[in-house]
């Protein structure tokens, strides 16, 4: 998320800020210092193969163990160790996620049309063959990644899917996460974090084949670490630290809209949260109830700062002006909280995922439990970009079978188009052609 000069001042007297972040957060948050070292691993693993994956495994996360991949009986019994109530949770999440990626895929048809007669086109979804997914296991073990990527991947047909996880203190796997990923459809999973499980993947270490395309968030090195892979592999997109924006008016009740900021400032000190109201008082309101929630909040030391750095609060004069002011954020997550959430989501262009009405909040989607996808784009790309789906694991491959018939008007085009641009080859495949049909 980030405040523009041009953000600043196209909006010149029709909002104001309450609150303004202090600091700018940097659309794609890139220091030298972190490519410099993931050049260098990425480099080394080329070299040296799984010998400097496990180096880095065991100096980067105190690996102690010699066999990276789990067993397929550890893959099956990782939801035994679980409490009930998680495993339950996790097994509607999966199944609702699922649910929402099928409907997705029941969408994208193949199509085939005859644009003149003899002319037969058409496209395909294919899905890629190999998908390498990073699931984060760190401060928070995000479970739902799974359901977001490796279910995800499965729904779209994608025959193999692997997946890494960081070790834990213990040395093992992530329970949660590798039942989530079990339940998913995964057919492989390493216990592997960082830069060099994504290596791993891409450089096909892991006996397999080097994946296709890698998905999955991670921290920075984690990032860094897929955009120098992209090129040799795909990527589903660059996620930097997550955010949240809400655009509410005063029908909104101040306490969920700040229960719903924080919500996503807790994932780091970088973590922006901005509101759009129409409303001044309403504003004043969710400011209150932010700074008295969070003296009740576990996670105040990251949420906190998160706030204080990266909150904003900002009026609108109209929802024709909140509703730019939101477009130019291009949040993440939006919810819209108002007497026109209607006419908002009619209007609104730019965002990763919107939650509509006040009984829809970002956790839900987050978890898994909405069914929508949790891998969404930030700082600004869902400008340009959507988040991630099951037609990111598709793609449409075109075809074409043209009857003889069609040689005369294909074959002059092309012959003309290739002799002005000098390309004698590509116009004898047309002229060779013509050549034979008026022969016969
Ligand atoms: N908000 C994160 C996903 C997540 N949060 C999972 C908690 N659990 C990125 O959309
Ligand atoms: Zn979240």
């Amino acid at each position: 998320m980030r405040y523009t000069p041009a953000l600043l001042q196209s909006f010149d007297g029709s909002y104001r800020f309450l609150k303004t972040p202090l600091i700018d957060a940097p659309a794609a948050q890139r220091d030298p210092a972190v490519i410099e070292t993931v050049t260098r691993m990425l480099a080394d693993i080329q070299a040296r193969g799984m010998d400097a994956v496990l180096d880095y495994a065991r100096s980067l996360d105190n690996y102690q163990g010699t066999d990276i991949e789990l067993t397929a009986g550890q893959i099956a019994t990782s939801g035994d160790r679980l409490p009930a109530d998680l495993r339950a949770a996790i097994e509607l999440g999966s199944e609702r996620t699922k649910a929402f990626a099928a409907a997705q895929r029941a969408h994208l048809e193949d199509f085939e049309v005859e644009l003149v007669p003899g002319l037969v086109t058409g496209a395909r979804y294919i899905p890629v063959s190999r998908v390498g997914a990073y699931l984060p296991a760190g401060r928070f073990p995000l479970t739902a990644s799974a359901f977001m990527t490796v279910g995800v991947a499965k729904a779209a047909g994608v025959p193999t899917v692997i997946a890494c996880t960081p070790p834990q203190p213990d040395g093992g796997a992530n329970d949660a996460v590798v039942y989530a990923a079990h339940l998913s459809g995964v057919d492989r999973v390493f216990v592997l974090g960082g830069v060099q499980a994504l290596a791993a993947m891409a450089y096909g270490l892991l006996g397999d084949l080097p994946v296709d395309m890698l998905v999955g968030a991670g921290n920075a090195f984690v990032a860094e670490a897929k955009r120098q892979l992209f090129g040799t592999v795909a990527i589903d997109l660059l996620a930097g630290p997550s955010e949240v924006a809400v655009l509410s008016d005063e029908t909104a009740d101040p306490e969920i809209v700040a229960a719903d900021l924080l919500g996503q400032a807790e994932h780091g000190p970088n973590s922006p949260a901005a509101l759009v109201t129409t409303s001044e008082e309403h504003g004043r309101a969710v400011i209150e109830a932010i700074e008295r929630q969070l003296g009740e909040l576990a996670t105040e030391p990251i949420a906190g700062p998160a706030w204080r750095d990266y909150g904003s609060v900002t009026v609108a004069k109209d929802r024709e002006t909140a509703a730019a002011l939101m477009d130019d954020l291009a949040p993440e997550h939006l919810e819209v909280i108002t007497a026109d959430d209607a006419w908002y989501h009619d209007r609104l262009r730019n965002y990763g995922s919107i939650f509509l009405g006040a009984w829809s909040t970002v956790a839900y989607s987050d978890k898994g439990m909405a069914g929508t996808n949790h891998v969404l784009p930030t700082a600004g790309g869902a400008k340009h970009s959507a988040g991630l789906s099951v037609s990111r694991f598709l793609k449409p491959l075109t075809y074409q079978r043209i009857a003889r018939a069609t040689t005369p008007e294909l074959a002059d085009a092309v012959q003309v188009i290739s002799d002005s641009e000098g390309m004698a080859a590509h116009s004898a495949t047309a002229t060779r052609r013509r050549d034979i049909f008026r022969e016969d």
